[in-house]
């Protein structure tokens, strides 16, 4: 007998608060390209997280086109999948706020990535910094996606999304698909170059961090300044954070695995090895880099993509929103 398997649904998003980094691109955009063949992927912009943390309106809106076009760069094909911007999906928000009486304030305040943000934004400590993995669970169970594509720092997010998918389907009956975080190792934490026990992040400006748009130069001054340790083997092992972040970046551009790496550099020193590295991501990054300038020339055909991932977007995200409200209670006047 025919069975229909269903394809598994994965959904992501990266936050456009600025130009995405090495680590945004390696830890996740690179990996979401292969999985359009395989399943159902929803590719959002998370662009209603960014305001957890203020940003600046124009600066917002040119962000959203950078990575976008990033996106398209990238190789995500909106023929293969759905490319769609949150904040077109009423839905998101709507699901939010009712999943948000499904939450507990404790387990919010057990999120790392709040201690955190809390701690660098002092002055501005809103309740949407704290509400943030509510939002991110709306997002990942509109679409009752299976695999959720992450780097290692939203592990912790993704299990907030499991347990209140779990409460919700408990208190009712099975309402939303229970996902799962699906982490590539290669690449699944970039660190920071000036602080390699940090992980490089978007919002942390300066020399440690890489975006993908930098230009050559930059890229290679940055490498040049990496912090890396007081011995000289180029050897991947326990307390050499600095060497391993680069090793693991220089195998994720050229595909070659640590043994190969270390016996490649083999009695180099750390001078010539950052160099290399730095040309090697500069080289790597400029294809990708010509084709982002492109996307960016053409709006009309960017506000198409926009405009009919919404679309697509919204007719699943509604399906899922009414099924949750009915299941809850709310009046419906259809019936
Ligand atoms: P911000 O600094 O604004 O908090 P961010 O750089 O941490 O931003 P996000 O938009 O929060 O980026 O993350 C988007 C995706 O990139 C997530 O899947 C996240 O796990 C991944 N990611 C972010 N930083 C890294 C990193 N250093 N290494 C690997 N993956 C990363
Ligand atoms: N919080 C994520 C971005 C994000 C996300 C999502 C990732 C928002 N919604 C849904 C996966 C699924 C971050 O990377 N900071």
């Amino acid at each position: 007998m025919e069975q229909e398997i269903r394809r598994k649904t994965v959904l992501s998003g990266i936050q456009p608060s600025g130009v995405l980094t090495l680590g945004n691109y390696l830890g996740a955009l690179k990996n979401w390209v292969g999985l359009q063949e395989q399943y159902d992927c929803y590719y959002m912009l998370a662009d209603l997280h960014t305001i957890t943390v203020r940003q600046v309106p124009a600066e917002l809106r040119q962000n959203v086109l950078k990575t976008i076009s990033l996106y398209l760069a990238a190789g995500l094909d909106p023929d293969k999948c759905v490319l769609f911007l949150q904040s077109m999906v009423p839905a998101h928000s709507q699901l939010a706020w009712l999943l948000n009486c499904y939450t507990m304030v404790g387990e919010l305040s057990r999120m790392t990535q709040f201690k955190d943000k809390s701690a660098k934004h002092e002055d501005n400590i809103n309740a949407g910094l704290f509400t943030y993995p509510v939002l991110m669970a709306a997002d990942i169970l509109l679409y009752q996606a299976d695999l959720v594509p992450v780097g290692k720092d939203q592990l912790q997010h993704l299990e907030i999304a499991r347990d209140i998918a779990t409460r919700f389907n408990n208190a009712y009956s099975p309402t939303f698909v229970v996902p799962q975080a699906l982490t590539f190792p290669a690449g699944a934490k970039i660190m920071s170059l000036s602080a390699p026990t940090k992980k490089m992040s978007k919002s942390e400006d300066g020399d440690g961090t890489v975006f993908v748009l930098d230009p050559k130069d930059v890229i290679i001054r940055k490498f040049k300044r990496a912090v890396t340790d007081s011995q000289s083997d180029i050897r991947f092992a326990e307390g050499k954070d600095g060497i391993n972040n680069l090793i693991s970046i220089y195998s994720c551009f050229t595909g070659k695995t640590v043994p190969e790496i270390e016996a490649e550099f083999e009695g180099k020193g750390y001078g010539e090895f950052k160099i290399a590295v730095a040309e090697t991501v500069a080289d790597g990054l400029t294809p990708l880099q010509n084709r982002v300038s492109e996307f960016m020339k053409d709006r009309e055909y960017i506000n198409r993509i926009l405009t009919d991932g919404a679309e697509k977007a919204s007719y699943t995200a509604r399906k899922t929103l009414s099924k949750t409200m009915r299941k809850i209670g709310f009046y419906d006047t259809s019936k």
